[in-house]
């Protein structure tokens, strides 16, 4: 599978926006990213890898002595004035760790209802967990809901609709979807972000013509005028061996978008045929999981430019932006 990011589609010429080497404390992979606007200030929750550099991992995986696998994971914040230049807080803002979870990560940023909702991945060991907190000041997270396993890839809308909270998310049926990784992505809704219901299938992977395994939510969806723009991630499982640090590593993660109605958002109503950034740079086609684009926040500016942030190959945090009126062209009607 071979594609091209289309030309209205630009990439920020100083990418990465934020990598490990800005970040002042222990950092290795700084990615995943979720991105909002707070009080005033853009802001970013990222994913933080530390503990383990890329030569551990290469001796790890190739079974050198010396190689470890003692990463861990915590979530640290930042906040820039133009949404391009980040300035890192002090200390990581959240872990989550106890007898059965492992880890949060994947973090995505909503404001709504003037406090900031943190929707979250949790590696548990019993299962992949979708969490929710809620925060106003990066520094006390009160927990809403973890779902039950395996979920994630939560992303919650900016507005209620229809008096609810509302968000996508993309469980993993393994037992039926055939065993193999065809995951979709659903909605759910709920009056509180406790309890969990109304759940539609949304978007298949098989509809999407650049993922041969699974999608999922990427980006928290934008309000504009012709229905809700959200991103999502696709995946293509190649045959041919990726650049990585990952031996054996043969996914394909690219970015494609899609817009929904905006009085009933389980209905899509335009989707773009072909990916809306597929890895093509180095920083996106080097590191940890070569070749992987993952974004997680979106913001839609008065200008019309709508900035993309994302991981790039599971190690540095990127950005890109393209004009409003592009992004909604390049959505075929469905
Ligand atoms: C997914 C998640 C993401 C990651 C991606 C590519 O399964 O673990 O956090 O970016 O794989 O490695």
């Amino acid at each position: 599978m071979q594609y091209t990011t289309p030309s209205f589609l630009k990439r920020y010429e100083g990418n990465p926006v934020l990598s490990a080497k800005d970040i002042p404390y222990d950092a290795s992979l700084i990615f995943n990213a979720g991105v909002t606007r707070y009080q005033g200030k853009y802001v970013m929750a990222f994913r933080n890898d530390y503990g383990s550099t890329e030569q551990d991992w290469r001796n790890y995986f190739s079974g050198k002595p010396g190689g470890k696998n003692t990463f861990k994971t915590s979530i640290g914040i930042a906040f820039s004035d133009d949404g391009i230049h980040w300035t890192p807080g002090p200390k990581p803002v959240f872990t989550l760790e106890d007898d059965d979870i492992i880890r949060a990560y994947d973090p995505r940023l909503t404001a709504i209802d003037g406090r900031i909702v943190m929707c979250f991945a949790v590696d548990t060991r019993h299962g992949l967990r979708g969490g929710i907190a809620v925060t106003e000041d990066f520094e006390k997270f009160e927990i809403m809901s973890l779902s039950s396993p395996d979920n994630r890839n939560m992303v919650l809308f900016p507005e209620k609709i229809g008096g609810k909270y509302v968000r996508l998310e993309r469980p993993l049926p393994i037992y039926s979807r055939g065993g193999g990784e065809h995951f979709d992505i659903w909605y759910s809704d709920s009056p509180d972000l406790r309890y969990w219901g109304g759940n539609h299938l949304l978007l298949g992977a098989e509809q999407v013509p650049f993922a041969n395994a699974k999608i999922g939510p990427a980006a928290p969806p934008v309000k504009t005028p012709k229905g809700w723009l959200t991103t999502f991630h696709a995946v293509a499982i190649v045959p041919q061996e990726l650049p990585s640090w990952h031996p054996d590593w043969h996914k394909i993660y690219s970015a494609g978008i899609m817009l929904l109605d905006l009085d009933n958002p389980t209905k899509i109503i335009g989707m773009g045929k072909t990916p809306l950034i597929w890895p093509e740079t180095p920083y996106e086609k080097i590191g940890f999981r070569g070749s992987v684009i993952f974004p997680g926040g979106m913001i839609l500016e008065d200008s019309g430019e709508v900035k993309i942030y994302y991981g790039a190959a599971d190690t540095v945090e990127c950005l890109a932006s393209a004009d409003l009126n592009d992004l909604l062209a390049f959505c075929e009607p469905v």
